[in-house]
């Protein structure tokens, strides 16, 4: 059994406030499921947030719509959609954009459980027969994170006796996050609750992800989005949807290259002049590919101290101007304004940083340490505030956020922990 396996799409997303970004989604979307067919594979799984909204624009549904039509009905191949939280309207009794692709051709099915009253008999609805072997869909489910914990544990249990019965290659497509892939507030279930299928299709993790499995677990994986949809998943080498061979022993998982239709670019620049904060953006940018479109840059600013410069119309001149001389799209993701008393630790504090340093390795990690001590030993809230965004940003690779328990989408755990 060979299956294609694609989650995260999120066609239609446009959270940079770039005007076309929507067609950067479309585009990869349809090379994916091109890379993919291409493949004959026994199916291809989508396993949710196929769309960035549950009521996507008409023109994006009606794109999508032939893709999945293509494939299927043109191509031969079947297209197995699991429901993400993006594509579910909040209205309990809405069907879900993935019905309306269900609708576009045979062979596209988007199933959702019947009136049936087991686990089992749950996830027996929610089980398609796919060329050589069966794709079993967890459904989609709202609520508070210990329910959905609940109500998926015992699902994944009744998923492994359907497993069973059926015999032969099983798949299983779920769009929740395990623990071994995302951020501990983020987690609905661990590996060790997936069931004993041949390959577990998820969805919801952005960055991709891959496990191959063993001592009871089985192999599985995040595809990841296929362009960046937030600023933190920008920096991610190789995108693209997972081919994935069942046929031996053991699953093989390949990743099929998209190609990026723009390169993105995270550029922290500290605004002495907006002269000098262009030529420092255009050094980092040579070292940037130019794509067919232009090149996204994600601008961090901090404005010094000088009372000479305003904060909010030094960015946007830095923006703009970035735009004009050097043909990026420039968005500012955050302004700091640094304050008149250094933020670097104060003379008292050398020493901290070193032990710091020697406990996490990592001396910019040990200086910011070592602020944020001293700011909330100052009592200066609104400091820590901003050492604490600026360790839970990409800058440390989440790991804060690790720590912390939140994430830059989720500061739930941040305000919590500064409060
Ligand atoms: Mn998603």
């Amino acid at each position: 059994m060979l299956i294609g396996h694609l989650a995260d799409t999120h066609v239609g997303a446009n959270h940079f406030g770039v005007q076309d970004y929507p067609e950067d989604t479309i585009e990869v979307f349809r090379e994916a499921m091109e890379l993919l067919v291409d493949e004959r594979p026994d199916a291809i799984i989508i396993a949710g947030d196929l769309f960035d909204r549950p009521r996507p624009e008409n023109k994006l549904v009606i794109e999508v719509a032939r893709i999945l039509r293509w494939a299927s009905s043109e191509r031969g191949v079947p297209v197995v959609l699991a429901v993400g939280e993006h594509d579910q309207p909040p209205r309990r009794d809405s069907p879900s954009v993935c019905l309306v692709a269900e609708a576009a051709g045979d062979g596209v099915y988007a199933p959702t459980p019947g009136r049936v009253d087991s686990p089992v008999d749950v996830m027996r609805s929610m089980t398609i027969k796919a060329g050589r072997g069966y794709v079993m869909v967890l459904p989609f489910m709202r609520g508070s994170p210990e329910k959905r914990k609940r109500i998926t544990k015992t699902l994944l249990e009744a998923a492994g006796t359907v497993a069973r019965m059926l015999g032969g290659r099983v798949v299983l497509a779920a769009h929740i996050g395990i623990s071994t892939a995302t951020v501990p507030d983020d987690a609905i279930a661990e590996p060790a609750h997936l069931p004993p299928v041949d390959y577990a299709a998820l969805g919801h993790v952005h960055r991709p992800f891959q496990d191959p499995g063993g001592g009871g677990i089985p192999p599985h994986a995040y595809p990841g989005t296929l362009v960046p949809i937030k600023v933190d998943e920008v920096g991610v080498d190789e995108r693209g949807p997972l081919l994935v061979d069942l046929t031996g022993s053991e699953a093989s998982i390949t990743r099929l290259r998209v190609e990026q239709p723009r390169s993105h670019v995270v550029a922290r620049l500290r605004v002495r002049s907006v002269r000098a904060a262009l030529e420092e953006l255009a050094s980092i940018l040579r070292g940037v590919p130019r794509k067919r479109k232009p090149t996204i840059a994600h601008l961090y600013l901090t404005i010094p101290a000088d009372p000479a410069l305003s904060k909010t119309p030094v960015a946007r001149e830095v923006a703009l101007r970035a735009g004009e001389v050097l043909g990026v799209i420039a968005r500012i993701v955050r302004v700091y304004r640094e304050r008149p008393r250094s933020l670097q630790p104060t003379s008292s504090a050398a020493g901290e940083v070193e032990v710091a340093e020697a406990i996490t390795g990592d001396r910019d990690l040990a200086e910011f340490l070592v602020k944020l001590k001293e700011a909330l030993l100052a009592g200066d809230r609104d400091e820590a505030r901003e050492i604490l965004d600026e360790m839970l940003s990409d800058r440390f690779d989440g790991v804060w956020a690790r720590i912390l328990g939140s994430s830059p989408g989720n500061k739930s755990g941040l305000g919590r922990w500064i409060r």
